[in-house]
């Protein structure tokens, strides 16, 4: 019989409901039940007198204090979850039995933990780092978790490798600095010393690493795994997920100030947006290899350090994920969730790729030291909702009263249960790959191919994308002190793109031959120190890719279709025109944007007298806290924000990370006070022209700077305002930043 759990989409929800507790209108007990009547004072022996051992009250709360923290995850520390559900949107039995993905009524719960990797639990948010993506599919078959990243492809090919490129990438070890970052000399050290690293250092040290939210954020599985169809026919496969907000990022100089401003930043993101009811949503992708097409193409598909680019395999978009709900409790939920790449459903395999291989050890070992025992999976977030019944019993906390007679198999005493369910009533079959070869401890000759990828991502960055890289490889290069270490960073990179290693070489110090034989000279020096610290790696023939680019690896190409959940800072002091802040506050609100009043004061009275509660006061709030900044009119408002050096800087900051501005009647004077202006500007003469030299007229030639001196058609205003906005920023502005008059 089957006894499966059919609840769907809420499935989880009821699920966990049998675990919570709430006090409402409830006394206070001790962990037995027992009520407690006083919760000021332990027991004493007399007024002034000692405290009894006697108090198992106060002993019982003191010890429970005492054991609250448990070890924190070893990588992916940091983190934020959420639940939600996904629907497939066809059938996919072509390709898998796996149920979840067979019919579009079908709803899955679904539990999902974003993180960083490198920083501590009470690490920042903005640190520059890979994000974890990792979902646990609530299904009717079991629990399916797609443990993946923000970036599809991993520093390193083999397992073995795991603990050296953490430990490189940690705090180093003397000292504990730096705390969540890259930027040090072990992790260089570790990448020179490891050459496979050069394709994930390209998207490392893009802006990929510093998102602007979780919802923006693409998710890879990184490996291929397997999908299995009814008649066990297998395909490689490599998932995705696709934010349908679009791929954001922050600028360096932002994370950086968020990391003071707002260490929770993705966290309050991701939280702030679900509970406005604006829920973050993803495509499911999948891109499929026929099992016997696997050697064809310019890339090993077991190489977790290769992508399958889309213009060879397209990704066809599958399903949708929703996140609707934020957890009740962090340490319960987002703390207590485990996942585990070997936690698959049937339908859905493995591959060979020996970083995979190795994970599936991992997960399961890590948890046993994180949540004590072997009992992990009975903890109300990790459950499954599919019944689970087996000979497995005791440890640590366990929660199950098992009440069969038996607990083997096979017995006649307990009636035979719980019965093998064979693969005639849905039990897991693993694909039959053949296998017939001699033990190595060697990497594969199709792995050795370590620059051409990292070329063609280099090649794919807009100008502005490769500028940012640039500037990440120098200001991390720049805080390694050893000089080989730097210089043979740089060698690497000469061997991906000669133009990417002179221009970090410039701002380092460090060398690159002019002699047109610099790849091959960067090589040689590179060989040669290689030799001497035993390193076996090396990289291979250079494979020719299908394409020499690829839009999809460039965020220029993303979605920029909707101001939905951007916040804007509306900036206002008292006497402000409450008409025009209402215009374009309407605007926004239309558009789903989420208008913040940011002001130096508490209350804001408008010219007309009417009282407006500040949101947040400017001394709380940078401008890196928004995607977008409006200055509403009104004398007396625009004059204290002229002479209030935090105003200026709140809006020359905005200007500086090419965000849209907007400003209304004797607001612009706020844009000009705060020096914004293209560099053709100073000095003329045409326009309403600030005390400063500048005017509003050329203002309006700034593309994504919006004013209406007059206030004239302030619905127009925001409409312009929020096709900006959509666009994320206005890079054009950083193009020509050297010419611009772009405070410091
Ligand atoms: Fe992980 N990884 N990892 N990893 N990983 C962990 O498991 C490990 C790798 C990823 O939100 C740990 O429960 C090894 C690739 C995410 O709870 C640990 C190797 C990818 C998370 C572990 C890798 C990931 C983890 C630490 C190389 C992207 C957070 C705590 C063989 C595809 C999950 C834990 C969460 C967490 C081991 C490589 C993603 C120690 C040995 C590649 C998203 O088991």
């Amino acid at each position: 019989m089957d006894d499966r759990d059919k609840s769907g989409i809420d499935g989880k929800n009821q699920d966990l409901e049998r675990s919570r507790e709430a006090p409402d209108g409830e006394f206070l007990t001790t962990n037995q039940g027992v009520r407690v009547a006083d919760n000021q004072n332990s027991l004493k022996a007399g007024e002034r007198g000692p405290t009894l051992m006697e108090d198992f009250i106060l002993r019982e709360k003191i010890t429970h204090f005492d054991h609250e923290r448990i070890p924190e995850r070893v990588v992916h520390a940091r983190g934020s979850g959420a639940h939600g559900y996904f629907q497939v949107y066809d059938s996919m039995a072509d390709y898998t039995t796996a149920g979840f993905l067979q019919d579009p009524s079908t709803t899955t719960p679904v539990f999902v933990r974003f993180s960083t990797v490198a920083g501590s639990r009470g690490s920042l948010d903005t640190a520059r780092d890979v994000r974890g993506f990792a979902t646990k599919f609530y299904t009717q078959e079991g629990v399916f978790d797609l443990v993946g990243n923000n970036i599809p492809v991993f520093f390193i090919q083999d397992a073995i490798k795991f603990p050296d490129v953490i430990h490189a990438v940690k705090p180093e070890p003397r000292n504990e600095i730096p705390q969540a970052a890259s930027a040090h000399d072990t992790f260089w050290d570790f990448v020179w010393l490891t050459p496979e690293c050069m394709h994930m250092i390209m998207w490392v040290m893009s802006d990929r690493a510093i998102p602007r939210s979780y919802r923006m954020m693409e998710g890879f599985g990184v490996h291929s795994y397997r999908f299995i169809n009814a008649k066990g026919k297998s395909h490689l496969v490599k998932f995705h997920w696709k934010p349908l907000l679009g791929v954001h990022s922050l600028v360096w100089d932002e994370a950086v100030k968020l990391g003071g401003q707002d260490a929770d930043f993705h966290r309050r993101d991701l939280w702030e947006a679900i509970e406005a009811g604006a829920y973050p949503e993803w495509e499911f992708g999948v891109q499929l290899i026929p099992e016997e097409d696997q050697l064809k193409y310019a890339f090993d598909p077991l190489d977790p350090t290769k992508i399958i680019p889309e213009e060879v395999i397209p990704v066809r978009r599958i399903g949708k994920l929703t996140l609707n709900r934020n957890p009740d409790n962090f340490f319960a939920e987002t703390e207590q969730v485990a996942f585990h790449v070997g936690n698959v459903v049937p339908g859905i395999d493995l591959s060979n790729d020996p970083l995979l291989q190795g994970r599936l050890f991992s997960y399961l070992d890590t948890q046993l030291i994180r949540l004590g025992g072997p009992n992990f999976h009975e903890l109300p977030i990790n459950r499954s909702v599919a019944p689970v019944h087996n000979n497995q019993r005791d440890g640590f906390m366990r929660h199950t009263v098992n009440t069969a007679p038996t607990s083997y198999q096979p017995n006649s005493l307990g009636g035979g249960c719980p019965f093998q369910a064979g693969t005639t009533n849905g039990g897991y079959h693993t694909f039959g790959e053949r296998i017939d070869a001699q033990k190595i401890r060697e990497r594969s000759d199709s792995f050795r191919d370590h620059f051409s990828q990292a070329t063609l991502f280099w090649n794919s960055q807009s100008q502005v994308e490769q500028e940012h890289i640039v500037k990440a490889l120098r200001f991390e290069l720049g805080k390694v002190m050893t000089p080989h270490v730097r210089q043979h960073v740089v060698d690497l990179l000469t061997n991906v793109d000669l133009d990417l290693a002179r221009r970090v070489a410039e701002g380092i110090g460090a060398e690159v031959s002019s002699n047109g034989r610099a790849a091959a000279d960067a090589m040689k020096r590179l060989e040669a120190d290689w030799d001497k610290f035993g390193v076996t790696s090396r990289p291979g023939k250079v494979r020719k890719q299908a394409v020499e680019r690829s839009e999809a690896l460039s965020m220029a190409h993303t979605i920029k279709d909707t101001a939905r959940s951007r916040k804007v800072a509306i900036l206002a002091a008292n006497g402000v025109d409450g008409e025009q802040l209402e215009t374009v506050k309407a605007t926004l609100t239309e558009a789903e944007a989420v208008p913040v009043l940011v002001s130096p004061l508490p209350t804001v009275k408008t010219s007309s007298g009417k009282a407006l509660q500040t949101d947040k006061l400017l001394m709380t709030a940078g401008s890196v806290n928004f995607d977008a900044v409006f200055v509403p009119g009104g004398k007396e408002s625009a004059a204290a924000l002229q002479a209030d050096a935090d105003a200026l800087h709140f809006v020359s900051e905005a200007f500086k990370h090419c965000k849209a501005l907007a400003a209304s009647g004797e607001g612009t004077e706020v844009l000009l006070a705060a020096n914004i202006a293209p560099p053709s500007t100073s000095g003329k003469t045409n326009g309403h022209r600030a005390t400063n030299g500048h005017s509003t007229t050329s203002l309006a030639s700034l593309g994504s700077v919006f004013v209406e001196p007059k206030a004239a058609d302030l619905k127009a205003l925001g409409k312009q305002f929020v096709r900006a906005i959509a666009q994320h920023r206005d890079f054009s502005r950083e193009e020509t930043k050297q010419a611009m008059r772009v405070p410091a």
